[in-house]
């Protein structure tokens, strides 16, 4: 057990993420204090955690209350009716929400006296504690400094400045990079899998070569934040708009959806269209930019 400075800390919320904040928190030596909708998940906690009876004990109990809930509708629903046991206290909410969410949030609790951090976590809850284990905070700034200590327990923690919608909008955007390369992944695997390929065996070849195409990233960074779309060595358009027509191609004749790629073929072409077909396949960029797609 580490030495802490006695902090106590409410979290609402013990789902497998919630519980593994706590345990967290636990485990460093803060006097915690957990509850839960369905009292079963606190209860498991018992013996290390005290349990709180009723919503407005659990928020009492600490200068510091974590939520950690499924939505944010759920958090609503959990906080309004103890919104005045909550005034003057810390509220970290690491509920996934969009940004609008988030900034309504801390609206709601400017209203009420309290002081709003929203975070993103931006791990898996075996993660938490451990190294590549990474939190993203937006919102009052002095809630982060006073309570980074808590905060570091979890992972590594970034501060994205005071409006609380950014720690959000940086969360869904890197998931939205992370579902759309596993939906590539899994579209490959269906096109191998046609010819009875495991996807584990397809695994082993895509995850070096995914992580190898990861590395361009900044150089595809490079080309977006110059806006010229026309420098030298860079993948046109046509070639890669060649290059979807026979993915394509060969997802037809193994058999396979094709609706993964097809999105980005569509991208490619509407550029293309508006006559950008020798500039860089960056340029898909402007087309998602723009709104249209
Ligand atoms: N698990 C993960 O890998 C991801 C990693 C990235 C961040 N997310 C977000 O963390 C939030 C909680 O996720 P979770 O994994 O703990 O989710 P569950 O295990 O499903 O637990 C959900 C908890 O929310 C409670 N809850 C649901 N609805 C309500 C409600 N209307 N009022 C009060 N509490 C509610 C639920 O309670 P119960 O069903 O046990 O009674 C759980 O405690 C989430 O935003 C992820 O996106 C995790």
């Amino acid at each position: 057990m580490t030495a802490t400075d006695g902090t106590a800390v409410t979290v609402l919320g013990l789902g497998a993420m919630g519980r593994a904040l706590a345990e967290a928190l636990v485990g460093a030596g803060h006097p915690t204090t957990v509850w839960n909708r369905s009292p079963a998940r606190a209860e498991a906690l018992a013996d290390r955690a005290a349990v709180a009876g009723t919503l407005g004990e659990a928020v009492s109990a600490s200068p510091l209350v974590v939520a950690c809930l499924l939505d944010h509708a759920s958090v609503h629903e959990t906080l309004d009716p103890v919104a005045a046991q909550l005034a003057g206290r810390a509220l970290v909410n690491v509920t996934t929400t969009t940004p609008e969410q988030a900034r309504e949030l801390a609206r709601w609790a400017d209203g009420h006296g309290i002081a709003y951090l929203d975070g993103a976590i931006m791990a898996t809850p075996p993660m938490i504690g451990g190294p590549g284990s990474a939190l993203l905070y937006s919102g009052d700034d002095a809630v982060f400094e006073d309570h980074r200590a808590q905060l570091d327990l979890w992972g590594e923690s970034t501060y994205f400045g005071p409006d609380a919608g950014r720690a959000s909008l940086w969360d869904l955007a890197m998931l939205s990079g992370m579902y759309v390369m596993i939906a590539g992944f899994m579209h490959g695997a269906a096109m191998v899998g046609s010819e009875q390929v495991t996807a584990h065996e397809f695994a082993t070849r895509a995850a070096p070569f995914l992580a190898a195409m990861t590395e361009s990233l900044p150089a595809i960074a490079q080309v977006i934040d110059s806006r010229d779309y026309r420098p030298e060595g860079r993948q046109s358009l046509e070639f890669t708009e060649l290059a979807h027509r026979q993915i394509r191609q060969a997802s037809v004749d193994q058999g396979v959806g094709t609706e993964v790629s097809d999105v980005v073929h569509d991208l490619v072409r509407r550029q293309i269209a508006a006559g950008h077909g020798n500039e860089a396949s960056e340029r898909v960029y402007e087309e998602m930019r723009s709104g249209s797609a």
